[in-house]
């Protein structure tokens, strides 16, 4: 099968790209990446496999092929059958894996659920260029002490995908992570506000340093930038629907109790955002993982419809 994004044969021997996936980036047609972490790391079993296989279907309705990512005995794996996906849901062996640990996850034969970061490298690797998830990580607060700033804003420096998110989450400092992006030369464009959006909330308190009105104008800026041989991504935030978001005064107490907890137990690196995730759904009986799903459906509808309108301009 030939690719319209040939990959090279030693990357192409490191991969099992799923038939599907295979067909559509063969014929050009609209693909959208998803990670994994967010199944193994970021909900709990069994909404983390309802979740993944809503968000797979809300993608196809909307055009475009879903291509779950993940690595599996060390394997990159571009679109996932039934049973692996269930196993990243389940199996307590399936570590996060960043950037920093991929070589190691496939030297080594290991399984490893991708973070926004991995994803992105992996599907930049297979020619997908536009990737939906909840949120993205960012510059934790108290970074000045601890340096801890995810590896997902250096990757968007980097690699040219778009990652479609909710914006980004409030147990971050959101004003550090637009200053780290700005100076990474990456776009955060908000889609049909001119604030940035934090991830259960639409509003953050922070004006969005970009904003598009449609999916179409985005495939145009990603067109326009790489055209440009402006390298990296396109940071994209979807606010959360009306109906679905927690407003900022009714989360942010409950964010603080939560980051307090995890100062308690003395988290740090990459344990601190699952835990993060998972004392809130605690806090909040639940509300916050309807808050969750319902965001990434609405993001996976917005990235297939941004790769439909890309793979028009392609
Ligand atoms: N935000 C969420 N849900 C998630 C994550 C972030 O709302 O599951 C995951 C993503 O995989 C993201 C990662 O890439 O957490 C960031 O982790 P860290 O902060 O350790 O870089
Ligand atoms: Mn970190």
């Amino acid at each position: 099968m030939t690719l319209q994004h040939p990959i090279r044969p030693e990357i192409a021997a490191l991969m099992d790209i799923h038939p599907e996936v295979a067909q559509a980036l063969s014929a050009g047609r609209a693909v959208v990446a998803l990670e994994s972490t967010i199944i193994s790391h970021g909900m709990p079993f069994p909404k983390n496999v309802e979740m993944a296989r809503g968000v797979e279907d809300v993608i196809r309705e909307h055009g475009a092929v879903p291509a779950t990512i993940a690595v599996l005995g060390g394997r990159l794996k571009i679109g996932l059958t039934p049973e692996e996906l269930h196993l990243l849901a389940t199996d307590k062996n399936v570590q996060k894996i960043s950037t920093r640990d991929l070589a190691v996850t496939v030297a080594l034969g290991r399984h490893g659920a991708t973070t926004v970061a991995s994803t992105m490298r992996v599907a930049a690797l297979a020619g997908i260029r536009v990737f939906a998830t909840g949120g993205t990580g960012g510059v934790h607060r108290g970074a000045g002490e601890s340096m801890d700033v995810s590896a997902d804003l250096l990757e968007l420096a980097r690699t040219d995908v778009c990652v479609v998110s909710a914006g980004v989450k409030s147990i971050l400092d959101i004003g550090l992570t637009l200053e780290v992006l700005e100076t990474q030369g990456v776009p955060a464009i908000t889609l049909g506000s001119t604030e940035f959006p934090a991830f259960y909330s639409r509003q953050s308190g922070f004006p969005s340093p970009l904003t598009v009105e449609t999916p179409e104008e985005v495939a145009r800026v990603m067109k326009a930038k790489w055209t440009l041989g402006l390298a990296g991504g396109v940071m994209l935030a979807n606010p959360v629907p009306l109906e679905a978001e927690i407003p900022a005064t009714e989360i942010t107490p409950h964010i603080e109790r939560a980051l307090s907890d995890m100062n308690t137990l003395g988290l740090s690196g990459k344990e601190t955002t699952p835990y993060l995730l998972g004392r809130i759904v605690e806090i909040t009986e639940g509300r916050s993982l309807e808050t969750n799903i319902a965001l990434v459906r609405h993001n996976a509808a917005v990235a297939a419809q941004v790769a439909v309108a890309y793979a028009s301009l392609a």
